[in-house]
């Protein structure tokens, strides 16, 4: 049997998990107390597969190793939040800077720069500091996490558009490629006038 990529640290992989998932849903249980509605409409996480986390350190041309894999490469662990508006994501980004034991290590705003091909939601690859060691050597271990927070409709468009990259010998290409794109435009439009309606029923407008 090949061991495994995340060497003797796999399940340590799930106590972080755990860790970051807690972390957003104790804001989420706290903005409930205090407003009577979550802020969060779904959770979903995920450990990164052997074979795809093999697959990624061979396309990047670094060796298959423990190392690459928790050391080198951000997303053996990753959480995608979804909220219901565009607005709570730029409350929690203020949230995940409050939080202890977490420098972030990178930003990337998808919504205001949407990728080319229509693709929305902020990306932040985080660097928590945990009560077990990792595989630098470090007593107190420094564990990464891909963070990618977006709406539903961002979410549904990323999930379709996911599902059809994977799909062979698809005629018109040229002509889905612009019509998800078409869709991706108008469902942040969509986004837009939910926040408007949002606020005018809180009585923020
Ligand atoms: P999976 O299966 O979701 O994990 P990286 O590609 O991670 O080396 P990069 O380019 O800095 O580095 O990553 P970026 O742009 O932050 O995006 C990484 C993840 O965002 C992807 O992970 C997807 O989950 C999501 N993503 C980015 N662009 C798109 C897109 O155009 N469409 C969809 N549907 N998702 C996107 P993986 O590893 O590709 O896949």
């Amino acid at each position: 049997m090949t061991e495994s990529i995340y060497g003797e640290y796999g399940d340590r992989l799930f106590d972080v998990l755990n860790d970051i998932k807690t972390r957003f849903k104790e804001i989420d249980d706290r903005y409930f107390e205090d407003r009577g509605e979550h802020k969060i409409e779904h959770i979903s996480a995920r450990i990164k597969s052997e074979e795809s986390m093999r697959d990624k350190c061979i396309r990047k041309g670094l060796p298959p190793t423990t190392e690459s894999a928790l050391g080198i490469l951000s997303d053996a662990v990753g959480v995608r939040v979804v909220f219901s508006y565009v607005d709570s994501i730029y409350e929690m980004i203020e949230e995940i800077r409050k939080f202890p034991d977490c420098r972030i290590i990178r930003e990337k705003d998808y919504i205001r720069h949407a990728k080319p091909n229509g693709y929305r939601s902020y990306h932040l690859i985080l660097e928590l500091t945990e009560p077990f060691p990792d595989c630098m050597g470090n007593e107190r271990g420094k564990y990464l996490v891909e963070v990618q927070l977006r709406t539903i409709a961002m979410d549904s468009w990323a999930s379709l558009e996911h599902q059809l990259k994977y799909k062979k010998d698809i005629k018109n290409e040229e002509l889905i490629v612009s019509e998800l794109k078409r869709c991706a435009d108008e469902l942040a439009a969509c986004d837009v006038s939910m926040q408007t309606i949002k606020d005018l029923i809180d009585g923020n407008l």
